[in-house]
């Protein structure tokens, strides 16, 4: 007979699962929605169109409750604001930090404020922000301008920041990395990701660094960091003022790790780069129809930045396995999805109709 207690997952979410590990106050039961566990989706097909002779996983981060992987780094800072006795919290987001925010805000009952860059923020993302009840404010500037403004609400209000300035935030996020080495039984021998504010490139070397030290893998991987050109302040070594590019969740032009993500990409031999929209939307295309994995543009940087080093030969891929942190998921962004695309044939309901148009080959 199965009992009920069979039917209920044995997942408890990355705080309960890697509580030991985690140096975040957290004598309350978790704020979780049962974040993390995210698929390590192997990726050959797409790995042939980057040009072969190297194994691509996919860290798909986009299964995640609010979309992205913010809610790891979220159920982090919201199980301590808790332990600390916080009421309310804010941010300032391009949009999935506000969605994880608002949600995990949501289920441990505190107000939560979100600053959002107007009309440069994913539908989905104000949709989800806006529906888990939190204060959504708009400004006319952008994501720099925003953190600007909150860091210093914080300091005149009683309201807890929840970007990543919030060390909790990042003892969250570095559970990818874990999870990626429970997986493989070692780490990749490079991991490539999107870098925006440059949080999670710092939480993710700060878990391979933990395991390395505690003797659970032997080396750790190299970094391969991709930045919109428009909007590739690391890449460029100074403060971009007016970032732009379509994948608005990397629209940043002063990230507060900038530092840190240096370090990592340095004590990594790594490198970060910058792809143009056009690479990012390519890649953008093809994760989805050669893998069946939808992801938003930003996670197509970190393809874009592959095509572009084995490009132009300054990246040896052969015989390295690869991990490639899909951030965030494609339904996110439904305008990006169908802008560029033909809009579906419509017909009569008749088989001669629908036989007509068929594409089969
Ligand atoms: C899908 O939500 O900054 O380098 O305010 O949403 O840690 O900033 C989002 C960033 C990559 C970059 N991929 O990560 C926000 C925000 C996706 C993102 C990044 C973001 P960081």
């Amino acid at each position: 007979m199965v009992s009920a207690a069979h039917t209920v997952s044995t997942w408890h979410g990355v705080v309960a699962h890697y509580r030991p590990r985690l140096r975040i106050n957290s004598s309350v039961p978790p704020v979780t929605l049962l974040e993390g566990n995210t698929p390590l989706i192997p990726a050959p097909r797409l790995a042939r169109a980057l040009g072969g002779d190297f194994e691509l996983l996919l860290k798909y981060e986009g299964v995640n409750p609010t979309g992205s992987f913010k809610d790891r780094g979220m159920t982090a800072a919201i199980t301590q604001a808790v332990a600390d006795g916080a009421q309310a919290v804010i941010c300032a987001s391009t949009g999935n930090t506000a969605a994880s925010a608002a949600a995990y805000a949501a289920r441990a009952g505190l107000a939560c404020v979100v600053l959002v860059p107007d009309g440069k923020i994913a539908a989905g993302k104000l949709a989800g922000a806006l529906s888990y009840g939190a204060q959504v404010i708009a400004i006319n500037g952008n994501f720099d301008d925003g953190l600007r403004m909150v860091r210093e609400a914080t300091e005149r209000a009683p309201i807890v920041l929840v970007n990543n300035i919030n060390p909790a935030r990042l003892q969250g996020q570095k559970t990818a990395a874990f999870e990626i080495c429970d997986a493989l039984g070692e780490a990749p021998d490079w991991l490539c990701l999107p870098v925006g504010n440059a949080g999670n490139i710092t939480a993710y070397w700060m878990g391979f660094t933990e395991y390395l030290e505690d003797g659970l893998i032997r080396s750790r991987p190299r970094l391969l960091g991709a930045q919109a050109a428009g909007a590739a302040p690391i890449v460029r070594g100074h403060v971009v003022e007016k970032p732009e590019t379509i994948a608005t969740a990397i629209r940043i032009g002063n990230p507060v790790r900038w530092q840190q993500a240096l370090a990592a990409l340095s004590e990594s031999n790594g490198h970060i780069t910058d792809v143009t929209d056009e690479e990012i939307l390519h890649w953008y295309r093809m994760v989805a129809q050669t893998e069946g994995v939808f992801v938003e543009p930003a996670c197509a940087s970190s393809l874009a930045a592959i095509a572009k080093g084995r490009r132009e030969g300054w990246l040896d891929l052969r015989g390295k396995r690869v991990v490639c942190v899909m951030t965030g998921h494609g339904l996110k962004d439904p305008d990006t999805a169908l802008s560029g695309l033909p809009a579906p044939v419509t017909i009569q309901p008749q088989i001669e109709a629908l036989l007509d148009v068929l594409q089969v080959r």
